[in-house]
């Protein structure tokens, strides 16, 4: 007989003593380690509320299908609340990432055709490619100025204006020139608003950011000051090619970039396509910046891996003959590291949705409207769902080990993330390009954990040294 969801285990009961120890055992930093702990004390379903919010945790991935069937035709996910609270501060519309029910559908429907249909992704791969061949140039003459044939750095900086020239590249169709010596340093700043935004969030998620804004605490502040830089910036680069668009008469043959083809579609609202097209901008950068960063990082620490992963690439590159979208589709043993990468090293701790049906879940009731987290992170590392789950093994995608709900990185279903496609190609790319010029190699044998600033980041710099073949 199935339990009722009273007697799901858990500390539910005292929410402010549970987040007063949350605080001291500095629970933002370690919300990943944490949700691991709950699992091998409570078992794979627990409930828990920290605060004002209140959720049941789940870790397995037939658990996380049934989650799955349940979201309902218009999926919801935790809301970020100091997010929403700065739009409406400001007075600024939702994007897609923000929205809920029919709004968000509507929007999301004409989005999706023109950022993650296969079809465009052929729009995207030499915009991309271009921006790889450029970082790899950037590379070799760091290399050469050294006057040591290698370059010891910690590379996060320059991914991080890799992802953003990237990105730009696909939703302007234009370079924004962020891998030449000297760059505009509103972009500069435009990064270091993404860093601050995300960072300030996490105190917020627990503590109502109205309450804050009353306070005139600091934390709030900077929030807002992060947002605004990263609005101007966003609004600068959207202005720029909104004239062109109007200056510019009959159609042209190169394809224009996600942001030209919104507004020549005209099926959203200037403010809509405004808005979403400032979250892909932002959400952009620090998401496949440190997905490579830990990539690359794996790649140091195995040598072998590394030389059957160029030799993999050598040959697509070979069978191919130039046309790189084919390439792309030779690389199974590369989209396996990448898959790996967000196994071991996921960027978003938690999947959640708020369910639409009653559902059983571990023999457990629970009723339609409950918040249910898929702990990702806790689940990529569980020898129960991976075998030998400590080892970076791209291979184990290729074998016949179940794959079923155990691939989650983007989310899953119609709310999943909307720049997949674009993440992918640029990290694919990425990875080509470095395979086919330089060994990875790092310092010590020195184990580099997460650290949560609402994404999962590297605790400390990664150095990397880079040498050519
Ligand atoms: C949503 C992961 C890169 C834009 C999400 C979600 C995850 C995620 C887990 C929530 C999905 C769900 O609830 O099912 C990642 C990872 C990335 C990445 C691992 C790279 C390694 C990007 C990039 C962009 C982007 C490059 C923009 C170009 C978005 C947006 C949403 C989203 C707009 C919200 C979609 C919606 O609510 O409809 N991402 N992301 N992400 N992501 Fe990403
Ligand atoms: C953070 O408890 C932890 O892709 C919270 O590109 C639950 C939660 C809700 C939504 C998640 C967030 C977590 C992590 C960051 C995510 C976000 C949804 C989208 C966002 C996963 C797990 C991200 C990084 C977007 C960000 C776009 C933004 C900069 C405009």
């Amino acid at each position: 007989t199935v339990r009722p969801f009273s007697e799901i285990p858990g500390m539910w009961k005292n929410s402010m003593g549970n987040l007063y120890t949350f605080w001291k055992l500095d629970g933002f930093k370690n919300i990943h380690h944490i949700m691991v702990h709950n699992f091998n004390t409570f078992g794979p379903i627990y409930r828990e509320k920290i605060g004002y919010y209140e959720s049941v945790n789940i870790i397995n991935p037939e658990d996380a299908a049934i989650l799955f069937k349940a979201e309902g035709h218009y999926p919801k996910r935790l809301r970020v609340e100091p997010w929403t609270s700065y739009r409406d501060f400001r007075n600024r519309k939702y994007g897609v990432l923000l929205k809920d029910g029919e709004d968000w559908r509507s929007n999301r429907v004409i989005l999706n055709r023109e950022v993650i249909s296969p079809k465009v992704q052929v729009n995207f791969v030499p915009l991309l490619d271009e921006v790889g061949q450029d970082f790899v140039a950037r590379v070799h003459k760091k290399i050469e100025r050294s006057g040591q044939n290698k370059w010891t750095t910690d590379l996060s900086h320059e991914l991080f204006k890799y992802a953003l020239e990237s990105v730009s590249a696909v939703l302007y169709g234009e370079r924004l020139g962020l891998l030449l010596d000297y760059i505009d340093p509103e972009a500069q700043r435009f990064i270091d608003c993404i860093t601050l935004m995300f960072k300030t969030t996490c105190p917020m998620l627990y503590i109502p950011p109205s309450l804050l804004r009353r306070l005139g605490a600091k934390v709030w502040k900077d929030h807002v000051e992060a947002w605004d830089g990263i609005f101007n910036q966003a609004d600068y680069c959207i202005q720029n090619i909104y004239r062109k668009l109007r200056k510019e008469s009959g159609a042209q043959n190169k394809y224009p970039g996600v942001l030209a083809s919104l507004l020549m579609l005209d099926r959203l609202s200037i403010e809509e396509i405004k808005a979403s097209v400032t979250e892909l901008m932002a959400g952009g950068v620090d998401t496949t910046s440190i997905t490579l960063l830990w990539t690359l990082y794996e790649l140091a620490r195995h040598p072998d891996l590394q030389e059957e992963l160029r030799a993999e690439v050598i040959a697509a590159r070979t069978a191919s003959k130039g046309d790189t979208v084919q390439m792309l589709k030779m690389v199974p043993l590369l989209k396996g590291a990448l898959k790996e990468t967000l196994r071991l090293h996921p960027v978003a701790v938690s999947l959640q949705r708020y369910i639409t049906q009653d559902v059983v879940i571990q023999n457990y009731h629970i009723p339609s409207g409950t918040l249910v987290q898929l702990g990702l992170y806790a689940m990529g590392r569980d020898y129960r769902i991976f075998p030998r789950p400590e080892q970076y093994l791209p291979s184990r995608w290729l074998r016949n080990e179940s794959h079923y709900f155990r691939s989650l990185g983007f989310g899953f279903g119609p709310r999943q993330c909307l720049g997949r496609r674009i993440a992918e190609t640029e990290m694919q790319l990425f990875l080509i390009h470095m395979l086919e010029n330089f060994k990875i190699e790092k310092q010590r044998q020195l184990e580099v954990r997460s650290t949560f600033e609402l994404i999962l980041i590297p605790e400390k710099p990664i150095l990397l040294t880079i040498k050519p073949l």
